[in-house]
């Protein structure tokens, strides 16, 4: 649903300006340093990109999925890391809270996650538990009026740079499935909280990720999201329920970046006398590719719209997540491909895509998790 078309067209037209003038020009410099320059994260404080999904009443700019879906899709014309950033606090950093939260929780949280001046990460995934996330193993017992935390998270996007954590842990030893587990706002200065060091990844630099390690730490029972035991899985669900329609449209962003950038090579590149481009074969690889974009396009538009109407969409989502992260591989290799010798080589950028995309089919639930999803899904709706 768009809300106001002229207001979101002025606030793309602001993301696609920075995006073009000032992150494009920055991704090697970040892929070299692996960092971030301070005055890019101010810029994308300063466009609101940090309360994109946050209410207004909030100071957030509230944006429908729809809206959501719009930014992400400009987002996704240049580094994943850029999102990165950023998107873990609108997306399932902070999700937990405005879906599930007390007032008292938004109240506290919304406003300084909006201005960006707290950046929220997701801590799921353990070293025993990534896919079978019901498995996690961490532990949450309380002790009078706190929690008291142990275990490790793993791959934790932004921990280095988080103020708060919506953790998922175990409060009921008992129950070793899904019901077990509760989720947390867990502050990043409570005492017994180590951060790991900064994993060495295949892409994504200026994106970190590490071990978030909680021993004997102390979280107040205040901090328990919605202030009930056992909803924690389902909290976890919702939010990766919404990250995926998020996620498919980053990816289409990828793909029309990488296609576009492999099409002006194919029209510049001359080979036996003529530019590439007019090669059949070299056609192929350019029309399979406009044509896969467009139906990832056109499904997470059409995912994103069903949800602002109120349609359950836990299918669509993974449809959208399966075919968009595929597609966006099959589009990256292709474009390595069509940059041929140059597409190996740092200085093209290509590479860069390619290792940068090949997250996408991993992250917030593999692609086979998605197939599960959605033909369990299938299934359930047949016996009906
Ligand atoms: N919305 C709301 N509730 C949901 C839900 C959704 N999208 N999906 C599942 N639930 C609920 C179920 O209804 C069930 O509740 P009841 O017990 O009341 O019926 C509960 O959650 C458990 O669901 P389920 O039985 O399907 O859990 P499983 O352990 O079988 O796990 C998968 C299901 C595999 C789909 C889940 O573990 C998953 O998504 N794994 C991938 C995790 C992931 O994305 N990791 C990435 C880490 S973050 S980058």
């Amino acid at each position: 649903m768009i809300r106001d078309p002229d207001t979101l067209a002025q606030l793309l037209d602001a993301v696609n300006r920075f995006v073009r003038e000032k992150l494009v020009p920055a991704e090697h410099l970040v892929a070299e340093t692996d960092e971030i320059p301070e005055d890019l994260v101010r810029g994308m404080k300063e466009l609101g990109l940090f309360g994109l999904t946050v209410p207004e009443a909030y100071g957030g700019l509230g944006l429908t999925m729809e809206e959501e879906v719009m930014v992400m899709l400009a987002m996704g014309q240049t580094s994943p890391c850029f999102r990165s950033l950023f998107g873990t606090t609108v997306g399932i950093g902070s999700q937990g809270i405005l879906m599930d939260g007390t007032p008292a929780q938004k109240d506290k949280y919304l406003p300084r996650l909006a201005t960006g001046e707290l950046v929220a990460s997701f801590a799921l995934t353990e070293p025993e538990a990534g896919s079978d996330a019901a498995s996690l193993r961490t532990t949450a017992v309380r002790e009078g009026d706190h929690y008291v935390v142990n275990g490790t998270k793993r791959f934790i996007t932004n921990a280095p740079q988080a103020g708060i954590f919506t953790l998922m842990a175990r409060t009921d030893p008992e129950d070793k499935g899904a019901g077990g587990v509760s989720a947390f706002i867990v502050e990043a200065n409570t005492p017994g909280i180590t951060i790991g060091r900064k994993d060495r990844k295949m892409g994504q630099r200026g994106a970190h990720t590490a071990d978030v390690i909680f021993e004997d730490c102390r979280v107040p029972a205040a901090q328990l999201i919605g202030g009930k035991e056992g909803q924690g899985f389902k909290t976890a669900m919702k939010v990766l329920e919404k990250g995926r329609i998020h996620i498919a449209a980053i990816c289409v962003g990828a793909a029309e970046r990488m296609l576009r950038d492999a099409l002006h090579y194919a029209v510049e590149r001359k080979q036996f006398g003529q530019p590439i481009a007019e090669f059949q074969l070299v056609q192929a690889m350019l029309a399979d590719s406009q044509a896969e974009v467009y139906a990832a396009r056109c499904m997470v538009i059409d995912a994103a719209r069903r949800r602002d109407e109120g349609q359950n969409v836990a299918t669509e989502a993974s449809c959208c997540k399966l075919f968009a992260s595929e597609m966006c591989g099959r589009v990256a290799d292709r474009a390595v491909q069509i940059f041929g010798g140059a597409g190996y080589i740092a200085d093209y950028g290509i590479e860069r895509f390619y290792r940068d995309v090949r997250l996408f089919r991993l992250y917030e639930g593999t692609s086979q998790i998605q197939q599960i999803v959605i033909a369990r899904n299938m299934v359930r709706e047949a016996a009906r």
